[in-house]
């Protein structure tokens, strides 16, 4: 890359070499909080993990080691890992677990840029603790004139049960006829508990913020007192400004804005009779999406704890201190922000109205192929409620290193190998049928084994509906891709507006305009899974696709 910094009269020219970043990641339970008995699974002994951070197209080399007593892998979100699929940390897809006392060097280039994450990706290791932030830079980031400093906040379900050992059989028992989601007990930011972040602007009065939800299940709306945020990312998209009082941010979704102290309200200054030095973020827990009145119920792994369960309180406060003394606002956290002047309230949760900072003038480009996905959920034969796309649920994908007498044959989710493996060793046993004209779409359809595997041309451009048939929203996340979306039934409009994400959130479908999106598939073949972000990664609560070039 190369970048011209106007010196005097002098013009220097800078080449940035692309410089290797080496970080080496200890798997390790921990017990931070002296006040709970749950371990957390931590990335080097803190939660969350170290900060990871690189320039776009630098390659990162990390050196995972596990010291857990189970097997464990991470996964690198968003990281396209174009002609590295096998470092996308897909257990059972992409690669073996890595086994107790063992470890495993990642290595892949950094691309694209913005605010991501990484986390466990077995079974249900990130919900217990396993994840951590991951920023890839620009050297010349396209919004970077708005801000002086940037904070990173990650928030997140805390549940006072092991997933593992509490939620998860819960979850997926009989018990459980209705399928409800095992209820958090508290919202944690940055792992520190309401009233106990403060972030300290020291100084600066220009500040970027990086929001990660890296929840289990809930979705959050973000705001801060008296100052509007102007979105400038979106799912490692740089976005134009554009400026909200507050915005909702699903499952693994990223939403990076600034904030500016001169545009504060009034009414929090001096001049407006204000004595405060700090403000309150506010995390509200969106609570519509909770299937039980979740501030009043008790949900049955909690009994043992009974007449003293925990309850969830949806208001998350984390404090703004415009000094370094980290005084708590001198307002009540009950009084209601001010609407502010010539703010924008977003009407949709996936912020389709957002616009991408580079204009694609020449739209998205014609899909080859088309795929409709139905999403559904219903009781298996266990009476255990399951998702399952075009009817195939989840299998178990991260046992597969257990001994079974008879595999089965061909290339399926429960070989013995990862996936990836499989298919380049035994590609004869791949029995998918090229695309072919359907009834209803003028468009070749892709074809499946039956068994959840996809076969996508090289080079496809796929258009891909997704009709979700359940009342609950579902976020769904593309591994390896960022996707166009195109339209969706409470944004019919988006196909004039493309914007690119890889996590959105969709409800339930209307008759006459099914969500959609549609993604581009151009230089990235091989073998990708596509999920649902709910109770994420946890075994047969996850729904994959996956896509075979
Ligand atoms: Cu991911």
């Amino acid at each position: 890359m190369v970048i011209q910094i106007p010196f005097g009269f002098v013009t220097l020219l800078l080449i940035a070499e692309a410089a290797e970043v080496h970080q080496t990641l200890i798997i390790d339970t921990i017990h931070p909080y002296p006040t709970s008995v749950k371990p957390i699974i931590s990335a080097n002994y803190s939660f969350p993990g170290p900060l990871i951070e690189a320039y776009e197209n630098d390659t990162l080399i990390i050196r995972v080691i596990n010291r857990l007593l189970v097997p464990s892998v991470i996964h690198w979100h968003g990281m396209h890992q174009i002609g590295t699929p096998g470092m996308d940390g897909a257990v059972g897809i992409t690669q073996c677990a890595i086994p107790p006392q063992s470890k495993m060097i990642y290595k892949f280039k950094a691309e694209p840029a913005g605010t991501t994450w990484y986390h466990g990706h077995v079974l249900e290791q990130y919900t217990d603790g396993l994840y951590g932030p991951l920023i890839i830079r620009r050297q010349n980031e396209l919004n970077g004139r708005h801000y002086d400093s940037e904070r990173i906040l990650m928030v997140s379900d805390w549940y006072n049960n092991c997933a593992h050992t509490h939620l998860l059989p819960w979850y997926l028992s009989p018990q459980n006829s209705n399928g409800y989601e095992p209820s958090p007990d508290a919202i944690v930011v940055n792992g520190k508990f309401t009233q106990s972040l403060f972030i300290p602007l020291s100084g600066s009065s220009r500040v970027r913020f990086r929001i990660i939800n890296t929840a289990a299940f809930s979705m959050y709306t973000v705001s801060i007192d008296g100052l509007p945020l102007h979105i400038i990312e979106l799912d490692q998209t740089d976005t134009s400004s554009y400026t909200v009082n507050s915005f909702n941010i699903s499952v693994a979704q990223r939403v990076s804005f600034y904030i500016n102290l001169n545009e504060i309200d009034l009414h929090y200054t001096a001049s407006g009779g204000s004595s405060t030095s700090s403000l309150f973020i506010r995390f509200q827990a969106v609570l519509s999406m909770y299937p039980v009145d979740i501030v009043n119920y008790i949900p049955p792994y909690e009994l043992p704890r009974y007449p003293y369960p925990t309850f969830f309180n949806p208001l998350y406060l984390a404090i703004l201190s415009f000094d370094s003394t980290n005084a708590p606002p001198t307002y009540p956290a009950s009084q209601p922000t001010p609407t502010l002047q010539n703010a924008v309230t977003p009407l949709d949760t996936n912020l389709l109205a957002v616009r991408p900072f580079h204009h694609n003038d020449d739209g998205i480009p014609n899909a080859t192929q088309y795929l409709n996905v139905l999403i559904a959920f219903a009781s298996d034969k266990d009476g255990i409620k399951r998702g399952y796309l075009n009817n195939v649920t989840y299998s178990s994908d991260a046992n597969y290193m257990h001994v079974r007498p008879n595999p089965t044959q061909g290339i399926t989710s429960d070989e013995y190998a990862p996936l990836l493996h499989q298919m380049a060793t035994k590609p004869d046993n791949l029995d998918i049928s090229p695309p072919r004209i359907e009834a209803g779409s003028p468009l070749p359809t892709l074809q499946s084994d039956g068994q959840g595997h996809y076969l996508v041309p090289y080079q496809a451009v796929v258009d891909l509906y997704l009709n979700n048939t359940d009342v609950d929203e579902h976020p769904f996340h593309l591994h390896g891709y960022s996707f166009w979306i195109i339209a969706t039934s409470n944004y019919p409009q988006a196909e004039y507006l493309p914007l690119v994400k890889d996590v959105m959130k969709l409800y339930q479908h209307s008759a006459h305009c099914p969500s959609a999106i549609q993604w581009f598939l151009d230089e990235n073949p091989d073998y990708w899974c596509f999920i649902t972000q709910r109770m994420t990664e946890a075994e047969e609560q996850k729904e994959e696709k996956e896509l075979i070039q």
